[in-house]
């Protein structure tokens, strides 16, 4: 046998692992390590990043989707994609913007009534108690229409956009306070708050920038806009904000540039915009108490209404001590502020330093009423140096920081280096950095932004990913890098392509503090969280008419549509209900109608709408989207759209040739009989369910739950049954028995997975030898002949190892050379017995060694087969 050169692979595989098993592992491995050109560090970081089927990552990322305007959801640190959300955008997976619950909370989002069907989605912000994550909702914001997204983590689906009524657009947002009780939400270029054409000659008087302080109910999830107001600021470029936290908590921190206030015109000869914008060494941080305008905005006598909004003006801000500009180094981009609240770090793309501001000299100066003199708008200015605790410099192009759970200790993205560097914030001092591909943007930590960062991991979000994927074309997908952090140096572990927009920034959350659910609560509608006026139970389903407007309550379950035909007159105004009655998990069913532009995703208990004008007569097939069960291609029904004017001819009706009454008695019994022995397996499965007492797992309990939903609907039919039966209607009476057998067939199926559950949750668990066993086994292409616990076209093997003396050696010769014991007589009786010789599968010894392990766990869970 060949040994692994190195030591490694025993620290890989444990030191308890026993040395065979070790040794084919290790042989397998340097196989593959050869084959694929892997050297041992990359098998290393495999090893950090690999979830095995069925494991669940640590930590959950939300991913702003950039352009795409939605989200992206994945897992720390597998890097595997979870789900998109639709949010600004349409997605038609979702319904989301295709049923009228959906639309409605996506026409929230039309500016001046104009439909927007897109966003720049930047900066996603998690809601926090006591400065902490608590995984309950997500908002996002929108660049290009200065707008924000609520998203509720109950059940991922976004529930309320609210548009900024005064910006034009927006870049800092959103920030959660520290107990979300306000989100934050800075303009970016500069524009008039009113809707007015205003001259570009007028910057100065009439654009305006400023911060928007969004009132949020963190009980119901939503914001409430008639309590919310603007601060306005000059017209500087506001960018990244911040709101503070413990000893800062009810301030806010926002970036700008173009201090300048330079408004371009290369048109006209005038340099371009990125010379003028830049050109002071200094621009401002704007710090603002928004706990006190927030009571102050309750004063009329404070705001100004714009738009139907309120907004306070910065003089009243001044007056009130509220307002306040501290310079920093020009261009600036991120300010973080640090898990205590005391410090904030502002990056600046066009200086090498990060600055490091510390509030309570800030707070100091504020209190002596220190300035060194106001802005054109009157506002005080701060003195930067008496502000700082420090600058170090970092490298070029600091843009985002991240913090980490060990004090004083930060990471900061190098736009240009493309480099993280770890560093001490309290200490000015660089610790370590490391090499990420081109441009990184924002980075994204483990919480790394809340009073509770836990280190971990870093996620690079690089711009650029020339040369590191397969060629897609032109227009390439980010990349986003996961650094390990828990070493004393960083190490970058893996590379994920990120195929949907721009992400700019992502936030991770620990999997643990997410508690989404799995079903609603029957007949919801799912964008307000309220019973829905068109919730239909089993029974209750119809078609009601009044004029020219037909309502239709319909339900949806495995596997048919509750009505299967609707027919209107061309015209008619059509409103559908759906609710969809499965309370099984992960039973989504889909509705469109072809051609009409629809779409609805129904999960369980949902209920949605789907709103259209009958507007061209014809036969439109409607059907079910989700491959949801066996019969889900016959989950469809017709829609018939008639012209009231029109005359139809009927057709022929083709003579069929009917059933003799003896063939549709024959043809009765028979389906009867299926119907009993189908029966007879389903209370095998219940007894050996109850004999296990499968109510002791949840896992388990759920899906015997799930299964007799679908059984306890068969008494139902066979009383239908009995009566057409009793009526003559023999036909009638088969297609009732038939659908008897259906749900048969579904209450088997979630049964069987019960069954499999619990024989997963009780059996002796499988040391890894037993399990790669197993997998020998089925790719091996045993399991062809074999089944355990039955006699199938070959003998069953439970039990095979005491079948014989020195069973391992008997089993493991026969299994390695079979021809060589065609002749002993109990293998000559077996062959004669079965019809069939067995096959040389040519296995090697390491996999009959662990076959005979697997056969060895499967004799002492016999019971269980
Ligand atoms: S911004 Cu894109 S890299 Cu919108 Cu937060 Cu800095
Ligand atoms: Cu329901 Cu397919």
């Amino acid at each position: 046998m060949k040994r692994f050169p190195s030591k490694f692979l025993s620290v890989l595989l444990g030191t308890a692992v026993g040395a065979t098993i070790a040794s084919s592992a290790t042989n397998e491995l340097s196989k593959v390590m050869k084959e694929r050109g892997l050297s041992e560090i990359d098998v290393v970081r495999a090893a950090k990043t690999y979830n095995p089927t069925g494991v669940k990552d640590k930590y959950v990322v939300f991913s702003s989707g950039g352009q795409s305007g939605q989200m992206i959801v994945y897992g720390v640190p597998s890097m595997r994609l979870l789900k998109y959300i639709g949010v600004f955008t349409p997605e038609p997976w979702q319904g989301y913007g295709f049923d009228e619950e959906s639309k409605k909370v996506l026409r929230q989002g039309n500016i001046r009534g104009r439909e927007i069907n897109w966003g720049d989605t930047h900066h996603p912000a998690l809601s926090e108690t006591d400065g902490k994550y608590d995984g309950k909702w997500l908002v996002i914001n929108d660049k290009a229409n200065p707008r924000i997204a609520v998203i509720d983590l109950a059940d991922f689906e976004t529930k309320q956009i609210v548009v900024n009524p005064v910006f034009k657009s927006e870049h800092g947002g959103s920030f959660f306070t520290q107990n979300s009780e306000h989100i934050l939400e800075a303009a970016q270029y500069a524009a008039p708050f009113d809707n007015n054409y205003h001259p570009i000659e007028e910057y100065k008087e009439a654009y305006r920038g400023g911060v928007t302080v969004w009132k949020f109910d963190p009980k119901i999830g939503r914001i409430k806009p008639k309590d919310s107001f603007t601060i306005e600021m000059p017209p500087y470029m506001q960018d990244l904000s911040d709101s503070g936290k413990g000893i800062s908590d009810g301030w806010g921190f926002t970036n700008s540039f173009n201090t300048e206030m330079y408004t371009g015109g290369i048109e006209i000869g005038m340099p371009p915009n990125e010379a003028g914008m830049s050109r002071n060494d200094t621009d401002f941080l704007h710090v603002y108490n928004w706990k006190k305008l927030y009571e102050l905005s309750k004063d009329a006598k404070n705001v100004k209404i714009i738009n139907d909004h309120k907004v306070i003006p910065m003089d009243i801000a001044v007056k009130n001590d509220a307002l306040f500009l501290i310079p920093e180094p020009k261009s600036p981009h991120g300010v973080d502020v640090d898990p205590t609240g005391q410090y904030l770090i502002v990056c600046g793309k066009l200086d090498t330093h990060a600055s490091v501001y510390d509030f309570k000299k800030i707070k100091k100066l504020i209190k002596n009423k220190e300035y060194v003199g106001k802005d054109p708008y009157g506002i005080p200015i701060l003195d930067m140096k008496k502000s700082l605790h420090g600058q170090v410099e970092l490298g070029l192009g600091p843009l985002h920081n991240q913090y980490s759970p060990v004090d004083g200790e930060v990471y900061t993205s190098l736009y240009v280096d493309s480099q993280v560097v770890k560093w001490n914030f309290k200490k000015l001092k660089v610790i370590d950095k490391e090499n990420v591909h081109y441009n990184i943007g924002h980075l994204a930590g483990m919480e790394g932004k809340t009073a509770d960062p836990q280190g971990d991991y870093i996620i690079a979000l690089n711009k650029l990913s020339i040369d590191r994927f397969q060629n897609v074309g032109p227009l390439h997908p980010q990349n986003h890098q996961l650094i390990d952090i828990s070493g004393k140096t960083m190490d970058l572990l893996v590379d994920m392509p990120l195929p949907l927009g721009e992400p700019h920034q992502a936030v991770a959350i620990r999997a643990s503090k997410l508690h989404p659910h799995v079903r609603y609560e029957m007949g919801t509608n799912t964008r307000t969280g309220e019973q829905h006026i068109g919730k239909t139970l089993a029974g209750e389903e119809r078609i009601e008419r009044d004029g020219k407007n037909v309502t239709v309550y319909a339900t949806l379950v495995r596997s048919h549509i509750n009505p299967e035909r609707i027919t209107v007159n061309k015209g008619d105004k059509v409103t559908i209900y759906m609710t969809n009655l499965e309370r099984a998990q992960d039973e989504t069913h889909g509705f469109t109608i072809d051609n009409y532009d629809l779409h609805s995703s129904l999960e369980p208990g949902k209920t949605a709408t789907l709103k259209f004008e009958a507007d061209i007569e014809g036969v439109f097939p409607y059907y079910c989207t989700e491959f949801c069960s066996a019969l889900h291609l016959e989950m469809m029904g017709y829609l018939l759209v008639k012209d009231p004017n029109k005359k139809y001819e009927s057709a022929q009706k083709l003579k069929m040739k009917s059933m003799t009454p003896e063939e549709l008695k024959a043809e009765y019994d028979k389906t009867v009989a299926v119907n009993n022995s189908t029966d007879a397996v389903i209370q095998s499965v219940v007894k050996f369910l109850k004999d296990n007492k499968y109510q002791e797992h949840k896992v388990v309990s759920d899906l015997v739950t799930d299964a007799f939903d679908q059984y306890n609907q068969i008494p139902e039919q066979k009383k239908k049954a009995n009566a057409a039966l009793k009526e003559g209607d023999v036909e009638k009476a088969i297609l009732f028995e038939n659908m008897i057998w259906q749900l048969m067939v579904k209450t088997a199926d979630v049964g069987i997975r019960a069954k499999d559950a619990l024989v997963r949750v009780i059996a002796t668990k499988q040391s890894s030898s037993a399990v790669r066993g197993e997998t020998a086994f089925a790719e091996g292409g045993c399991n062809g002949c074999h089944v355990i616990g039955k006699v199938s076209s070959g003998p069953d093997l439970t039990g095979v190892l005491m079948r014989h003396e020195n069973g391992v050696d008997w089993v493991s010769r026969f299994i390695l050379s079979p021809e060589s014991m065609y002749k002993d007589p109990y293998v000559k009786a077996m062959i004669d017995y079965f019809n069939l010789k067995m096959p040389n599968q040519h296995m090697s010894e390491e996999e009959v060694d662990d076959i005979i392990e697997y056969l060895k766990w499967v004799d002492e869970n016999a019971n269980l087969f």
